[in-house]
C-alpha cells in the first residue's frame, strides 16, 4: 500500500515536470516568434568581461589579434573597431571599441545598460 501510493506520487510529478517542460517550452517558442527578450541589467564589467571572452574566441591562432580570416562574417560593427584601419582588431582595439559601445548604448550615463536602453539604441 505504502509503495503504491509512494509510486503513484512519483508519476504524478513526473506527469507534472513533464508538462512544465512543455509549458516552458511553450513560452519561450512564444517570445521566440514576437522576438521578446526577457528584462536584463548589463553592468559595464560584465559587457567588458563577455566581449573579452568573445575576443578570445574569434581569436582562434591566441595572437592577440583578430584577423579578417578570424572574423566569422563581414561586421560592420566589428570593423569599426579597427582604428588605424590595419585590417586587424588587436585586444586594445578591440576593448576600446565595446565599451565605446557600450557607453553609446548607456543613455542616462549609469554605467549600465537595461534592455530598453539597448532596443532604444538599436532603434538609433
Ligand atoms: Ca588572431
Ligand atoms: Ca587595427
Amino acid at each position: 500500500m505504502q509503495v503504491k501510493l509512494v509510486a503513484a506520487l512519483a508519476a504524478t510529478g513526473l506527469f507534472m515536470s513533464a508538462c512544465g517542460d512543455k509549458d516552458a517550452q511553450r513560452a519561450q517558442a512564444d517570445a521566440n516568434a514576437v522576438g521578446f527578450v526577457p528584462p536584463s541589467v548589463t553592468s559595464r564589467l560584465d559587457f567588458g568581461a563577455s566581449m573579452e571572452r568573445r575576443f578570445r574566441t574569434l581569436d582562434r591562432n591566441a595572437d592577440d589579434r583578430i584577423t579578417k580570416d578570424e572574423l566569422p562574417a563581414p561586421n560592420a560593427r566589428i570593423k569599426a573597431f579597427d582604428r588605424n584601419k590595419d585590417g586587424i582588431i588587436t585586444a586594445i582595439e578591440w576593448s576600446e571599441g565595446t565599451l565605446a559601445w557600450f557607453d553609446r548604448m548607456d543613455l542616462n550615463r549609469d554605467g549600465t545598460v537595461t534592455s530598453e536602453e539597448r532596443a532604444e539604441s538599436r532603434k538609433r
